[in-house]
């Protein structure tokens, strides 16, 4: 049989009948969660209530995004003010094993969902950035999702993964390895993904779902990130705004942004890409307008997540993402002083890649 994460493997059948004595697991992501987040707490929510544990729920700060919601259907996944501070739940956030996935730390799942589950019983997740914060950690920065993670253990176990299962897992690895091109993309990336299409994966449906059901506003919302593209740094960074009200403007969403910085990112000669946002806060997170950033890199030696941590905020070498209070014009100068020094000592080094800091 197939041994893809050996020592993770272990280590999560020994941690299975303490999850089935406790009875109630909730299994936190992060904000605005990616493919790679629903796919992995659907997967694993599944696969624990398959395996004997009473009740299982999947708690996130934002909504499940629409282009998502077809692997949601069959799964309780709940959204942060449905549950916390709301006087009519009956959710204890005490009574249920927390075990966060896909979180670089333990802050990514928005401050609600972090105060309620202070000691994290386990987290599984690939991001390089990842200190280590629950009381078991399956974290490995060589995997291309921590679907992948999660899809190696049940796969190497042999935990019952139903078609819904699969589905969830699988979507979790076309998004986070770009559709299979990114550089974390492996022989083992694919060698999962067959189990799970073996499984009932279906890529056509999957592909659909996610890729041919855009909106109007998303393409007219890219139309206005495109017309404010810059090219900084000689052509090696190309930057793009989207500022407050645009959601209004072009009939679309804060979940529309997915994927735009790729565009940035695409042109010849860029090596780093960033969407800067003007964000105005939800209400019940306390309002106010933030400034938020998504970066890319085409090769992971220009490890944007450094870039990224310098503003409080983390990821992977080749894609990071950070919060910060600050006005329009002073964090778009921080910016492009960080991005510019980090081109610089890139290109003073060489270039030269190091293995253990530049793998993805
Ligand atoms: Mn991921």
């Amino acid at each position: 049989m197939a041994c893809f994460y050996p020592e993770f493997s272990q280590k999560f059948a020994a941690l299975l009948p303490e999850l089935r004595a406790h009875g109630r697991v909730a299994i936190v992501g992060h904000m605005r969660p990616d493919g790679d987040c629903i796919g992995a707490q659907v997967g694993l929510a599944r696969v624990l209530s398959a395996a004997g544990v009473r009740e299982v729920t999947c708690l996130n700060a934002d909504h499940v995004p629409r282009r998502l919601s077809f692997l949601t259907a069959q799964t309780r996944v709940l959204h942060a003010p449905e549950f916390l501070g709301n006087p009519d739940s009956d959710f204890r956030a005490g009574d249920y094993a927390a075990i966060f996935v896909d979180c670089a730390d333990a802050a990514r799942c928005g401050v609600e969902l972090q105060t309620a589950f202070p000691k994290p019983f386990a987290m599984v997740d690939h991001h390089l950035s990842n200190p280590g914060f629950a009381t078991h950690d399956f974290l490995d920065a060589n995997s291309a999702a921590t679907s992948e993670i999660l899809a190696g253990i049940f796969l190497d176990l042999g935990l019952p993964i139903d078609e819904q299962t699969a589905q969830a897992l699988y979507t979790g690895i076309v998004t986070d390895t770009g559709q299979f091109r990114f550089p974390s993309t492996t022989p083992r990336c694919f060698a999962i993904a067959g189990e799970l299409i073996a499984r009932g994966a279906q890529p056509a449906e999957i592909g659909y779902e996610l890729y041919e059901r855009e909106s109007l506003g998303r393409l007219r919302l890219l139309e206005a990130f495109l017309k404010t593209l810059r090219l900084e740094c000689s052509g090696r960074f190309c930057f793009g705004f989207l500022p407050k009200g645009i959601f209004e403007a072009t009939g679309s969403t804060v979940e529309d942004t997915e994927g735009l910085v790729d565009y940035a990112r695409s042109i010849e000669g860029v090596e780093i890409a960033a969407l800067v946002e003007e964000r105005v806060e939800a209400e019940w997170r306390g309002g106010g307008v933030k400034m938020k950033a998504s970066l890319r890199a085409k090769n992971p030696i220009y490890r944007v997540d450094k870039i990224a941590a310098k503003f409080g905020g983390g990821g992977h070498a080749c894609a990071a993402g950070l919060t910060a209070e600050a006005d329009r014009e002073a964090f778009c100068a921080e910016l492009l002083a960080a991005v510019a020094e980090q081109l610089a000592r890139v290109e003073a080094s060489g270039g030269a890649t190091n293995s253990e800091e530049t793998i993805l």
